[in-house]
């Protein structure tokens, strides 16, 4: 924020990095990271087959030309796409019941019901986004892969989660080094069907906005113990919430099973605390509730110069100077 430079010995300039002031915005937060590309990644199952690399490529080229106001354009998938989709639904699908928490098994309920969500129909983003959109303001706009964690987290600040559109290769139907649309369907969306969970992800989205790159990464971490791989509290037992979880049988079986260490959720500790992208978590955070999550992140706004609000009716941010 430039003050008033009138004052020279008084006025100090603090710089921050750019941020989206508005939802159109959201069209300039498209930084890739190419870690996990399968053009570049080469133990990505994609690899070494140039007619998967050329489809995910097609797709992404989807998310690229997006605009924001634009509908999602729709993708016929093909038989050997929604052959693994049905393998991965229907082996999850059967272990929700006993692992996943109830805000996500009634939102699931209903996807099944009006999104087209079964073994087999790959769920189309234009749809999904529309229910969101009556569920909790939330919408999804296209994105072609890993996005940087400041663009990511940016858009939740507008309520708009990135999504990718292209699915895993077929070879590998349980599992996917990068975000595809089986980990955002499955795990993520029933999850923004839900009020205080997508007003917790909207805080954290706000916490980022022209945050420096130390906050940006304790927020990224944050949102991995919570968002990617928390637990919760429910009617005495444990259950899943994270979107990392409930989109892998693997992990959801060991997150709930009596090998990693748990400890009850901090937002400072679980800022700070090393994280495992290769490998499942050796600890997990379990929160009493979303609410308890949601009113215990208080973050980080004694680092910012500024405050931000949010106005739903413009769907744009308000800076305001901290007095
Ligand atoms: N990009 N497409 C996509 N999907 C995600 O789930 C995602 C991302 N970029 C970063 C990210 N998640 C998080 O791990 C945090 O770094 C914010
Ligand atoms: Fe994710």
């Amino acid at each position: 924020i430039k003050r008033n430079t009138e004052d020279v010995k008084t006025t100090k300039e603090v710089k921050f990095h750019w941020f989206p002031k508005k939802i159109a915005d959201l069209d300039k937060c498209h930084h890739l990271v190419t870690k996990f590309d399968p053009d570049l990644d080469q133990d990505h199952p994609g690899f070494t087959d140039p007619v998967y690399r050329q489809r995910r490529k097609m797709i992404g080229d989807i998310a690229f030309r997006y605009r924001h106001w634009e509908p999602i354009p729709r993708v016929e998938y093909t038989e050997e796409e929604i052959g693994t989709w049905r393998e991965v639904y229907s082996t999850l699908r059967d272990l929700y019941v006993s692992h996943a928490c109830t805000e996500y098994l009634e939102a699931f309920r209903l996807l099944e019901r009006h999104c087209g969500y079964s073994p087999d129909n790959i769920p189309q983003l234009e749809d999904v986004s529309r229910f969101l959109k009556e569920r909790t303001g939330f919408t999804l706009r296209p994105v072609a892969g890993l996005l940087s964690a400041r663009d990511f987290l940016a858009s939740l600040a507008f309520r708009v989660f990135q999504c990718t559109q292209y699915i895993r290769h077929a070879s590998s139907p349980m599992h996917s080094p990068e975000p595809d649309c089986v980990h955002e369907l499955l795990g993520h969306v029933p999850m923004l069907a839900n009020r205080t969970f997508a007003q917790f992800s909207q805080n954290l989205g706000l916490a980022s906005l022209g945050a420096s790159e130390e906050d940006i990464e304790k927020l990224s971490t944050l949102y991995w113990f919570t968002v990617e791989y928390g637990l919760c509290k429910q009617n005495g037992e444990v259950r899943a919430y994270g979107a990392g979880l409930l989109s892998s049988y693997g992990e959801l079986v060991h997150s709930l099973s009596d090998e990693p260490e748990t400890r009850e959720f901090d937002p400072e500790a679980a800022a700070v605390q090393p994280y495992q992208d290769q490998t499942y978590q050796p600890v997990y955070f379990i929160s009493e509730s979303f609410s308890d999550a949601k009113e215990k992140f208080r973050y980080p706004s004694r680092s910012r110069p500024f405050s931000v609000r949010f106005d739903p009716y413009t769907s744009s941010v308000e800076v305001l100077d901290n007095p």
